[in-house]
Parts: C-alpha cells; structure tokens; sequence
C-alpha cells in the first residue's frame, strides 16, 4: 500500500472506472454474480433493447425493481470517498474523473461533484421516449412506483446473508438467496410509463444504454480528451468485471500511455496481488472498506 500511496501523491491526472462492485456493500446486486437472481433471467439478457421491444412489461418490472432498490439503498464509504476527492482534486491541483458504469446515482448522491462525474451506462432515474420522432427526456425523475402496475416490484434485494460471504472465495457461486420476488406477471402497454408529450402514447424507457446501443457520444468524447490529452497517472479501476466495451478499454489505454493502474475488488488474479503485473497493484476486497484506506 505504501508504493501505491507515494504514487498517488505524485499523480497530478487520476481516473475512478467503477463497476457494480462499489455498490454492493449498499445492498444493490452485481452483474455477473447476480446471473438468474432476478427471477431466473440473466441480468445482462434484460439489458437490451430486444427484450424490451418484446416484453416491454417484462424489461420495465426489472428496472423498476432495480428502481426501489436503488432508491432503498444509500451511497458507501466507497462512494463518498470518490465524492471527497472529486471535491478536493483542484484545491489539490489534481485533475479527476469518476467513470461509472452503474446506473444507480448512488455517485451522485454521495455529494460527487456532477462535472467530474461521467454515468456512461445512463441512470435509472432518467426516462426516455421511444418514439423516434419525439425526443423528449425525464431527468431525476424519483418517482417510485412509476406506474401502479409496477408496485408490485418493490421487492427487497436481500443480501444479508450474502453480507457474511462477501469476502468468501465462492462470492461467483450462485447466490444462495431464494428469490424474494413475486411471480414477473403480464404488464399490458397501456398500464406502462408513457410519454406525455407525444400524441400517439408512446411508451418511455429507462435512460440507460443497453448492450448494443452506443454510449453518448459527447460522454465518450469528454472522457477521451482526458485521457487523450495529457498522460493519466493512475487509473484506479474499481469493483468491475471488465466484461463490458468501451469501459474495458480506459485501463489499457491508461497503461499504454505510461499510467499505472491500481485495481480494487474481491476476485482479484493471484499474478497481480504478488506484484507480478507491471505497473499494476491489487487490493482485494470490498471496495467500501478498500478505498478510504488506500486514498484517504
Ligand atoms: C457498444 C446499463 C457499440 C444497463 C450496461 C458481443 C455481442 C454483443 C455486444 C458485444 C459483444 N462484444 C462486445 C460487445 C459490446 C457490448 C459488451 O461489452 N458486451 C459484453 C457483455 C461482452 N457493449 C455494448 O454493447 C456497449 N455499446 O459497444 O456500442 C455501438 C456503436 C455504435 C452503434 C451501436 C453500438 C454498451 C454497453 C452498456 C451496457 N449497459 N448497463 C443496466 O445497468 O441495466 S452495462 C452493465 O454491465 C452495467 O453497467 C454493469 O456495470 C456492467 C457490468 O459490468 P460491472 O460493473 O463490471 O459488473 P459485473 O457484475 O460484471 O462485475 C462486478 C465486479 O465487482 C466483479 O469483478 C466482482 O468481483 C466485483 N465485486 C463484487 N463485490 C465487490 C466487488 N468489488 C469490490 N467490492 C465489492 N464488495
């Protein structure tokens, strides 16, 4: 830890990449190890812009669950920590970004400063039309439940006893939770959010980016010319898998330019926690407890 804090005093340009993983000590489920615990579909196949074009019911109950839960849940040590350096950074004549790809606005919530913060997945909290013609977007939009329909998924997302095992090495088994949903039911079109500014009733969609859409392009732009414009000293890449494009390419993009990278996270290859990758340190475990250590 001590290298890492020495080059962190030195770094003059730092990038937060933060996954699902900052976010689980608030309770709310990752990607990857939550496959199936959203009433047996896979998380990652409700994502898309296919599924909602055929079960728009279906989609819009596991975002309004994902919804109540976010809104249930509070930002973490974590968070904060983030938010506390985005605020000092220019007093400190460090230049700072936080790259999130939750959608959950527990980085805002946690007082991060909005113009260091990049939400490049969206936010379940902004709701878009889906109409083509109409552009019409509902920002910091709380309300919860949308719809009547929907109340029924004020499902609590138990992971207490998830809590005890969350440094446990079967953290990837299946989560040994049953579900503590009620039955995903037909949710007809009309009792769905719709926009109230088109005529023809469309229906509103989560504002957030799902697998196959692009990111908005004024987002990647912004990060690119931080990234581009001068060398990033470190890059601190927080509670993410690394599965999902583009977001995967900041570390690499980080390190080719002389960045260092520093990863925190509960799965973390044994090469990289014995020092063996150059230029990269491990921290492992929850990044709640890991980050006011290492950067505070
Ligand atoms: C794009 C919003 C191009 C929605 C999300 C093959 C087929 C199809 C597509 C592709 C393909 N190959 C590549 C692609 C592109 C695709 C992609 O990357 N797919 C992956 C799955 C292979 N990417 C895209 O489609 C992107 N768009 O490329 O556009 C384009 C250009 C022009 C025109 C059209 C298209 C868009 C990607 C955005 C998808 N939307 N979210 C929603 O949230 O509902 S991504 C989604 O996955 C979430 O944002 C989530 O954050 C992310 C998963 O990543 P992680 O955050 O890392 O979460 P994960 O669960 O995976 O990992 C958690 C980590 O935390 C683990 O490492 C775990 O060990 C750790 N952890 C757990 N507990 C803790 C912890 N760490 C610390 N402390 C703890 N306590």
């Amino acid at each position: 830890m001590k290298e890492f804090q020495d080059h962190l005093l030195k770094s003059k340009r730092i990038v937060a990449l933060v996954g699902a993983g900052l976010s689980v000590s608030s309770g709310l489920p990752t990607f990857r190890g939550s496959q199936g615990l959203w009433k047996n579909f896979n998380m990652i196949d409700l994502a898309t812009p296919d599924a909602f074009y055929i079960d728009p019911g279906l989609v819009w109950q596991f975002y309004s669950w994902r919804r109540f839960n976010a809104l249930k849940a509070k930002p973490n040590r974590g968070h904060k920590t983030l938010a506390k350096l985005s605020m000092e950074a220019a007093s400190k004549n460090i230049e700072f970004i936080t790259i999130t790809q939750n959608v959950d606005g527990l980085s805002i919530r946690a007082n991060h400063s909005k113009e260091k913060l990049y939400e490049i997945h969206g936010s379940l909290f902004d709701l878009k039309c889906t109409s083509f013609m109409c552009n019409y977007v509902d920002h910091d939009n709380f309300k919860n439940p949308l719809t009547k329909a929907l109340a029924d998924t004020e499902y609590e997302y138990d992971n207490t006893k998830r809590k005890r095992k969350l440094l446990d090495d079967d953290l990837d088994k299946e989560p040994s939770l049953s579900p503590q949903f009620k039955p995903v039911k037909e949710i007809s079109e009309s009792e769905l959010p719709q926009c109230p500014v088109c005529k023809d009733g469309s229906l509103l969609r989560p504002g957030v980016v799902w697998f196959g859409e692009s990111l908005p392009l004024r987002t990647i732009n912004a990060i690119d010319n931080f990234i581009e414009y001068d060398k990033v000293d470190l890059i601190l890449v927080i509670g993410t898998s690394g599965t999902v494009y583009p977001a995967n390419s900041y570390v690499d993009r980080v390190k080719v330019k002389g960045g260092k990278v520093a990863i925190f996270n509960t799965d973390i290859e044994d090469h990289i926690l014995n020092g063996e990758e150059k230029d990269t340190w491990g921290f492992k475990g929850d990044a709640a407890e890991l980050l006011p250590k290492a950067l505070e």
